[in-house]
């Protein structure tokens, strides 16, 4: 686990996590951005840094972005996944809280328009509660009847 304190520069953590990665040989570093809204330019301005200094330490790197969507956000979210796509190139989606009432039926419009491939899926608050994404299992959920 790579940090500091609170207020640093998220570039400069990306920074120190990418030289930690290379010098202790792992094989995966995950990065984790905080919540930011894609209207909040300066906030998007940072992501980008944040992939320019990875691709700098870590040449191709990342070799994969994601998306964290809720799924209670409706269709707002294909205007975000958009804005993301733009500025950071994401590469994947991750849907969340498909354990609720929301079914998470804009995957198709973001599929549709983006051309974006889902990897996991939220389904509770537990470890084991993130899945890979099984698109069969994803449909017969869209169309199930609830109640
Ligand atoms: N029921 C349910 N709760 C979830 C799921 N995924 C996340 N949560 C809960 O939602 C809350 C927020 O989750 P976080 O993982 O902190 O969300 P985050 O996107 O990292 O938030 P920021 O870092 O603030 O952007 C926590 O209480 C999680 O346990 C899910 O698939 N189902
Ligand atoms: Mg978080």
């Amino acid at each position: 686990m790579v940090r500091q304190e609170s207020g640093s520069d998220p570039a400069a953590v990306a920074f120190d996590a990418a030289k930690a990665a290379a010098a202790r040989k792992v094989d995966v570093l995950i990065l984790d951005t905080a919540g930011r809204l894609h209207t909040k330019v300066n906030l998007m301005e940072e992501l980008k840094k944040i992939r320019r200094v990875l691709d700098r330490e870590i040449p191709g790197a990342p070799h994969e972005t994601l998306l964290v969507v809720d799924a209670t956000t409706g269709q707002n979210a294909l205007v975000q996944a958009r804005l993301f796509q733009e500025a950071v190139e994401v590469s994947g989606l991750a849907l969340t809280k498909l354990d609720g009432t929301a079914r998470g039926g804009m995957l198709v419009a973001i599929g549709n328009e983006l051309g974006l491939p889902v990897r996991y899926v939220g389904i509770g608050e537990g470890m084991e509660d993130l899945r890979p994404f099984d698109p069969d299992l994803f449909v017969e959920a869209l169309f199930e009847q609830k109640g």
